[in-house]
């Protein structure tokens, strides 16, 4: 069944929350953060090792009810049922949304049109594990007798963003292997890939759910005629493997069958790194590894399905996000986090989350008259701080801030780590609280600066106000990376069924690939 349609705009606890933002919006954050009689318990949710602080949001209990109470009235519990056990409410498409089913580890029955799909989930992950096994201790041999000692994935969007910034994120628990990613149908970048292979000891992943895809096939098969320079068909198999769920352009462009993967149409490209999509992320830090991905995801959806909306990690991140884009009218949300591991992770949640409710018609079929999905950008701290941080601080815009850390680095360097933190408290700090006209003065004054006061002072003066949520984990360990993932997968869910849209189809890609196609042809 699919999921009920109504339009956010028309309910009481909308209308409730368009009267509250009237009240709150006049007041400073700091304001809020004072009359909240009971700050910790109210506004921070801890699960197992994440710690999520919600404090520095231009919110007070109250929003949080209203919020809560515009979830149930567009009936956000019966929804979330709806997702975990594979109704199909991916309407457009006509599928089921399963990717939690990948990481289902207490082998939970799921039935997709009669059929339970858990025993196929578990073989492959079986075949991933074999594979990989044979892959990291060299008994599969290259054509040439040696073992393989890196990976191309070839793939584009989901079948590129996800793997790529698991494999860098997990790099710390890195195996032997190489990997690589080709995906931009440019050319010069496969070349430059692989001017530094050896076709004796390399391994092409090519991963396509549809395998129709015209960058990677492109690519696969310039990469093949690369190979076969040195080697022979027949030693294709010994290279080649495939991760799709179109069998015959599988076997039609040359891979052997026991080298392909399947996919599943329950599964959208985007919130497939779960599935044999991952396997570059096997291949890099080992299937237990893996493994642990899976569990922490999995155990974020228990807490997503089983936890009340009330005290729900994803289903608060995603009200909070709907009272700045739909009342404060903030066009984008910045994810900034205090790891260089996690340099990819705005661009992979760029793809999950503006393709998703990047849409412009409501689940009825008409033109929705409110904003849907919100622009996410970011990058690093403190690389950040040192680029566009001017702006949260002081430009015009209201930009709502996920700030992700953890506790511990990885390699110790203690001193690294507490300056690194300090600087994520820092700004969390100071776009909250700001800087008044009275602070600057009195600082001024106290550097001895009395002459350039006039003339300096509106300048140097912070608003503050702005909102931030703190995301805080022990360590990044592979579990606490796939709750980080699961958690920012539930919130596009929340807000697609709060906007009334459809989060899994994807039809605004298509036009530009049709024209591509044309000019192509035509030129
Ligand atoms: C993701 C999208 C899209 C898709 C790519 C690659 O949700 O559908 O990014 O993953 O277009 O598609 P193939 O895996 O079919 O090559």
């Amino acid at each position: 069944m699919a999921l009920k349609n109504i339009n956010p705009t028309i309910t009481t606890a909308w209308k409730k929350l368009y009267e509250h933002y009237n009240l709150i919006k006049p007041h400073h954050l700091n304001y809020l953060k004072e009359n909240r009689p009971n700050k910790k318990n109210d506004f921070s949710i801890q699960f197992q090792e994440l710690e999520v602080d919600f404090s520095n949001n231009r919110i007070t209990k109250e929003t949080l009810e209203l919020l809560i109470a515009l979830a149930q009235e567009c009936e956000l519990n019966d929804a979330i049922q709806k997702y975990f056990s594979g109704d199909k409410i991916n309407v457009t498409e006509n599928r089921a949304v399963l990717h939690t089913a990948l990481r289902n580890t207490v082998n939970q029955k799921i039935v997709v049109d009669n059929e339970n799909i858990v025993p196929e989930i578990s073989k492959t992950l079986q075949k991933i594990e074999s594979f990989t096994n044979k892959i990291l201790s060299g008994e599969w041999k290259g054509y040439s007798g040696k073992s393989i000692t890196d990976v191309v994935n070839i793939g584009i969007g989901g079948s590129d963003l996800g793997p790529q910034m698991v494999v860098e994120a997990l790099k710390y628990y890195k195996t032997h292997l190489n990997i690589h990613f080709i995906s931009n149908i440019d050319g010069d970048h496969v070349q430059e890939t692989l001017k530094e292979l050896n076709p004796e000891t390399t391994l092409f992943l090519i991963v396509s759910k549809t395998f129709t895809t015209q960058e990677t096939l492109t690519n696969a098969l310039t990469i093949k005629k690369w190979f076969l320079q040195s080697a022979t068909e027949k030693d294709i198999k010994n290279h080649f493997v495939a991760v799709s769920t179109n069998l015959q352009m599988v076997k039609d462009f040359g891979v052997a069958e026991e080298n392909i993967f399947p996919m599943w149409d329950w599964v959208g490209g985007r919130f497939s790194l779960w599935s044999a999509v991952g396997l570059s992320i096997s291949l890099a830090v080992g299937f237990e590894n893996f493994n642990q991905l899976l569990l922490g995801a999995h155990q974020m959806d228990n807490h997503f399905k089983k936890t009340p909306l009330e005290k729900n990690i994803p289903v608060l991140m995603a009200l909070i996000s709907i009272w700045y884009n739909n009342f404060f009218k903030a066009e984008t949300e910045v994810i900034l986090s205090y790891t260089e591991y996690l340099k990819s992770l705005a661009p992979y949640l760029q793809q999950a989350i503006m393709e998703s409710n990047g849409k412009s018609v409501d689940r009825n079929g008409n033109k929705v008259d409110y904003q849907t999905g919100n622009i996410v950008w970011g990058s690093t701290g403190t690389n950040a701080q040192h680029a566009f941080m001017q702006l949260l601080h002081q430009g015009t815009k209201l930009i709502p801030a996920d700030f992700i850390g953890f506790k511990e680095s990885l390699y110790g360097l203690t001193e690294h780590h507490q300056k690194l933190m300090a600087n994520f408290y820092a700004q969390i700090q100071a776009l909250s609280d700001g800087k008044t006209k009275e602070e600057v003065h009195l600082d001024m004054k106290v550097n001895g600066q009395f002459n350039q006061i006039e003339s300096l002072l509106p300048y140097k003066v912070f608003e503050g106000n702005k909102p931030s949520n703190t995301i805080l984990f022990k360590k990044l360990t592979p579990q606490n990376l796939g709750i980080l993932i699961a958690m920012y997968e539930h919130k596009i869910f929340v807000q697609g069924v709060i906007w009334n849209i459809y989060s899994y189809d994807q039809f605004g890609v298509e036009l530009g690939k049709e024209l591509a196609h044309k000019i192509y042809h035509n030129s």
